[in-house]
């Protein structure tokens, strides 16, 4: 089976454009969203003790899930392709004067408590002989590819969450290969071989206890937790462990006495429900093994949401002229993927962050569905005009498209007749354009306004 070009589509986004780093949390945050609200297929559990565990996994219907995770991936990745860099402190992410955030970072550097997201130069700090690489998205996403179709082999429902994580629906595959750990241990070798890095797995009933095993046996491991050991092992555990729940939640249920996830299991769900809405007796169940979300295969993808484009500036800058020079060569790469990805959109988001850390973002809306840049682009400039300050310099500024079409719906109106000539004529002229991209690399043509950026 081939694997779906949607998924690449977001892997690509997420991980080619790694200046920004949170975009992976928003990947992250999206599929934690669409876990939380999955709220079909709670799996009903049979009473302790009535079958064998063994017999009772072989259960027809009964989801077994594996969880995936790659061991500090991209780090991995350069200490395989350079034995000088193994067994040593490698910090991805840039230079360590930078001004960008680390991206990942080798399990020796992490021993020096280095860590994704912190900013580069307090890594240097911590660790100040680490070796600091720049990110090389495409070399991890060649990667990525490679790993899911191992994957795929094993079972075709294989749902990934990030560019090194995913979900396996492993259900009867433990008869196959004599049991769930022989597959995990078979899997592992596979990965090893063809790909020489290590990985980590979780299997459990559900995907949530399925993360949180992978998640307790890092970095390569196998852990298997069966539904009679909750209690043993997971509801010890802090509710951190609990995928979803952040430093703030963490906060919220402690005022409510809930420290561990066996409080959390075992706390009213009426009570959780005034304090967190909808999502308390779902974090109730979760934390109990009951949230039974099935893994959905790669062709029930959900959709990206929208698409964009952000860069900090190098020196917080006030220049007007650069700064829309860096605004349309941000819009051309999401128009760029909005024409790859067959979708246009109708809402148009600016971001914009001040020196002193202050965002703002404005979104307006069209009449039509486009992916068409120069349409964009004019969107993006009426935002800027509404919402610049010039008194205060800029950090950080973001381009984003949303609510995605995969086809215009007929019947929409244009805009006025000029502006409806000058689109007409992007849409002539960019399918040649992106041709020229695919051939020759994304710098080969730039539109002309674009030249006016200035090398940073
Ligand atoms: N990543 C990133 N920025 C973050 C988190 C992650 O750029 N804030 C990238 C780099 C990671 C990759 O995504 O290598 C996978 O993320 P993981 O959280 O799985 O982290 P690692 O695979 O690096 O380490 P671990 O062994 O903890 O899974
Ligand atoms: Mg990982």
């Amino acid at each position: 089976m081939g694997i779906n070009p949607r998924f690449y589509g977001w892997i690509n986004e997420a991980t080619l454009k790694t200046a920004n780093h949170a975009n992976f949390v928003n990947v992250r945050l999206t599929y934690l969203h669409l876990f939380w609200v999955q709220k079909s297929g709670f799996s009903a559990r049979a009473g302790p003790g009535d079958r064998t565990q063994k017999e009772e996994n072989m259960q027809k219907n009964k989801q077994r899930v594996m969880h995936l995770d790659m061991d500090a991936f991209f780090a991995a990745i350069e200490q395989r392709d350079n034995p000088a860099l193994r067994h040593k402190p490698v910090i991805i992410g840039g230079p360590p004067g930078s001004r960008g955030v680390v991206s990942t970072c080798s399990y020796e550097a992490r021993r020096y408590g280095a860590h994704s997201a912190m900013p580069l130069p307090t890594a240097k700090k911590l660790c100040p002989h680490a070796i600091f690489l720049p990110v090389n998205g495409a070399k991890y996403v060649h990667v990525s590819r490679r790993l899911m179709k191992i994957l795929q082999r094993y079972s075709p429902q294989l749902e990934p969450v990030s560019v090194d994580e995913a979900f396996l629906n492993i259900s009867g595959l433990a008869r196959i290969y004599k049991s769930e750990k022989e597959l995990g241990r078979k899997i592992k070798r596979d990965i090893l071989d063809e790909l020489q890095l290590t990985c980590t797995i979780g299997i459990a009933s559900s995907k949530i206890l399925a993360k949180l095993a992978s998640g307790l046996n890092k970095p390569d491991g196998l852990n298997i937790i069966e539904d009679e050991e909750m209690e043993r092992i997971v509801y010890p555990l802090p509710v951190r462990k609990l995928w979803g729940i952040g430093e703030a939640t963490e906060k919220a249920l402690a005022r409510l006495g809930i420290k561990t996830i066996g409080n959390l299991a075992c706390f009213p769900e009426l009570k959780l429900k005034k304090v967190f809405g909808k999502n308390g007796p779902l974090m109730a169940r979760a934390a109990a093994g009951k949230l039974d979300s099935p893994v959905h295969g790669l062709e029930e993808l959900p959709a990206e949401k929208s698409v964009g484009h952000e860069h900090t500036f190098r020196n917080d800058t006030d220049d007007v002229e650069q700064i829309r020079a860096q605004l349309l060569l941000l819009v051309q790469r999401v128009g760029r993927r909005m024409r790859k990805r067959n979708v246009r959109g109708k809402t148009v988001t600016l971001k914009l962050r001040y020196e002193n850390f202050e965002t703002h973002t404005h979104r307006t809306s069209l009449n039509s569905y486009t992916n068409n840049e120069g349409q964009i682009f004019s969107l993006t400039e009426q935002l800027w005009r509404q919402i610049y300050n010039l008194k205060r310099k800029i950090r950080l500024i973001g381009v984003s498209v949303s609510h995605l079409v995969e086809r215009e719906p007929a019947g929409l109106e244009l805009p006025f007749r000029d502006e409806q000539l000058r689109i007409k004529a992007d849409d002539l002229l960019l399918p040649t354009v992106d041709k020229i991209k695919d051939t020759y690399g994304e710098n080969a043509i730039w539109r002309a306004s674009g030249l006016l950026l200035k090398r940073e």
